[in-house]
């Protein structure tokens, strides 16, 4: 049986589970339960947090996985990014205060910035050849710098919003995440066979996504006329 884990309830919780679902599988409970088994294919569900699904998967507690690209980026951990999904899009930007004078990242030289990303914001600063110091908080860091704990923030943006609110500018884009399907290095063959199978039929979602299902009445005579219209 595949082990798959998934967010335990946030923003990937119901697109993972939604997913599961149009690829056929019927899972037997809620995520109130911690683990569930699906009815019509070999897979076993842990509900996670999302921070903790790296690890598992390393471990192989998990064979495979879904979560943010930008969690996997910054725990590091030695496992593949199998299927990009399309869903959970946002980026990870470094953001300061309106009323600061922004020009180019060296403008960032000698600042405090506060974040969550600590290895992706380092390795980021590192390539830029950018020294600042670097605070970590584990959530809301857009409040640092409007309580004095930090001149700058590098956290997730989708609609902007919160940076506006908190009277904040996005200034650098680091990085552009979605929902990725992660898997242990070492599977199984017959791991690696079922994951096969998940992957087509999560393709097969993807590229029916990507179609339109169009019913209309015409005359036999124009039919290749209006093949080329849809075609164009
Ligand atoms: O409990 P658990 O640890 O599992 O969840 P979590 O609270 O750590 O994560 P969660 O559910 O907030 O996000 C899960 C994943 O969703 C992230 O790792 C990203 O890959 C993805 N994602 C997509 C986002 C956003 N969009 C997003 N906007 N994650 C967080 N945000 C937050 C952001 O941190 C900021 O506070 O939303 C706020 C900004 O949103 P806007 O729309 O105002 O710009
Ligand atoms: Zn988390």
């Amino acid at each position: 049986m595949l082990k798959i884990a998934i967010q335990k309830s946030g923003r990937l919780y119901e697109d993972s589970v939604k997913l599961l679902k149009e690829c056929g599988i019927q899972l037997n409970n809620g995520h109130k339960q911690l683990k569930t088994t699906a009815e019509n294919f070999p897979l076993e569900v842990y509900f996670l947090r999302d921070d903790d699904i790296p690890q598992y998967v390393y471990d192989g507690v998990a064979d495979i996985g879904i979560v943010g690209e930008n969690v996997l980026l910054e725990k590091a951990k030695d496992i593949d990014l199998v299927f990009r999904l399309g869903f959970g899009k946002c980026r990870l930007s470094i953001a300061v205060p309106k009323s600061m004078p922004y020009q180019t990242v060296a403008d960032l030289d000698g600042l405090k910035i506060a974040t969550s990303y600590c290895s992706i914001l380092k390795k980021y600063l590192h390539d830029k050849g950018i020294t600042a110091e670097i605070h970590e908080i584990s959530g809301s860091v857009e409040i640092a710098p409007g309580i004095g704990l930090a001149d700058a923030i590098c956290d997730l943006v989708s609609s902007g919003s919160t940076l506006f609110t908190n009277g904040l500018k996005e200034v650098e884009v680091i990085l552009r995440s979605e929902a990725v399907l992660t898997a242990n290095k070492d599977l199984s063959e017959d791991n690696t066979a079922l994951l096969e199978k998940l992957l087509l039929r999560i393709n097969s979602v993807k590229t029916a996504k990507n179609n339109k299902y169009i019913m209309l009445n015409a005359p036999n005579i124009q039919l290749q006329n209006i093949f080329h219209c849809y075609r164009a």
